[in-house]
């Protein structure tokens, strides 16, 4: 912890709260932020965060956010106006610890609208909480019904496999709750104390950083194999297809709906997308620009099911017109202007 202490009697300094900041998404958020000009970003990882990402934060922490008495001095150092919620154990790993998954998916998630909405309480303005859910929300029941729905819109199929995705269901209907319904029998009662706020994400693939621990992974370590010359055994069959998004557009779209204007919002949960190959598509693309890259596909029949149970597309024509969503990369230009050049560059450095 690099904390300083709060005057007694003073003001708290007022901040913008990043929790699971030292994943791949807190990464790009945290810069995003900064190049923004925020300077109040107090960042929570439950592992220390690397040196180059503390350097751009007012504050960090280390810990959990299950930890009352860590969120519990977070409330009482900071006036935090803002939350962006990205702490999560995703969908391959919280398939091997589910209780632990649900502890940190859903009481980290609990307790933070708790300090959102008791913070909103003690400064009198509300506080905004932006979560990311996932297309793990998601549960097509059979191949068959997945190939005909298409893009599903965001009320469609919720009948999520995984703990993941339940956990992630839930803790949107939990965002909306205390949004809108918080406490709705007290006496003392603030109406509207939350300004809750959340996309599903589809599969992210990043130039910088290869994922863990999720079931959209075959996706980015394809490509991270393939530009280290390493052979790459994709655990799905060439023909899944699920909708992918990259990193800077995922990041963009996140500070975008945090901005938005609250008047055009017509819901609180939003689908994003951007472009849906099949990962035999994939791995053409990839081969394309590494020649030598050796792909295999080693389809692996429990992975394989969870990411039949996802989507082939999303609708996202709400976070278009709501709020101005337009990610910059399609499937060309993801390749070719983002993901190709700039992975190149990363491992020849290497
Ligand atoms: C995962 O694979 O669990 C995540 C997700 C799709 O939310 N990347």
């Amino acid at each position: 912890m690099t904390q300083k202490p709060t005057p007694i009697g003073g003001r708290r300094n007022s901040a913008v709260l990043i929790t699971g900041a030292g994943g791949e998404v807190g990464h790009g958020l945290i810069r995003a932020l900064r190049e923004r000009g925020r300077e109040d970003i107090v960042a929570l990882d439950i592992r220390k965060l690397d040196r180059g990402i503390r350097d751009l934060c007012m504050e960090t922490f280390v810990g959990d956010i299950c930890d009352h008495a860590l969120t519990g001095r977070l409330l009482a150092t900071f006036e935090i106006t803002e939350i962006f919620h990205l702490a999560a154990l995703l969908s391959t790993r919280a398939e091997f610890t589910p209780e632990t998954a649900h502890d940190v998916n859903v009481g980290g998630t609990l307790s933070l609208l708790q300090l959102a909405a008791e913070q909103s309480r003690s400064h009198g303005n509300r506080v905004r909480f932006v979560l990311p859910s996932s297309i793990a929300a998601y549960g097509m029941p059979d191949l068959e019904t997945k190939r005909r729905a298409g893009r599903v819109t965001e009320d469609e199929y919720l009948q999520p496999t995984t703990m993941y995705g339940c956990n992630k269901l839930y803790c949107e209907h939990l965002g909306r709750y205390y949004a809108r319904h918080y406490r709705q029998l007290a006496q003392d009662r603030i109406d509207d104390i939350l300004d809750f706020r959340c996309v599903r994400y589809p599969g992210l693939i990043s130039a910088d950083t290869v994922p863990s621990g999720g079931t959209s992974d075959f996706g980015p370590e394809m490509i991270h194999a393939a530009a280290q010359g390493e052979p790459y055994a994709c655990f799905v069959r060439p023909d899944t297809r699920i909708p992918f998004m990259t990193m800077p557009d995922a990041i963009d779209a996140l500070i975008a709906l945090a901005h938005a204007d609250e008047s055009k919002l017509t819901r609180h949960v939003y689908n994003l997308g951007a472009f849906n190959p099949s990962a035999g598509e994939f791995a053409e693309i990839v081969t394309e620009a590494f020649p030598g890259a050796e792909i295999t596909f080693e389809p692996d029949k429990q992975r394989q099911a969870i990411v039949d149970s996802w989507p082939e597309d999303v609708d996202d024509s709400a976070a278009r017109r709501d709020w101005g969503y337009a990610p910059r990369h399609d499937l060309e230009t993801a390749f070719s202007e983002y993901l190709v050049p700039r992975i190149r560059a990363r491992y020849a450095d290497a």
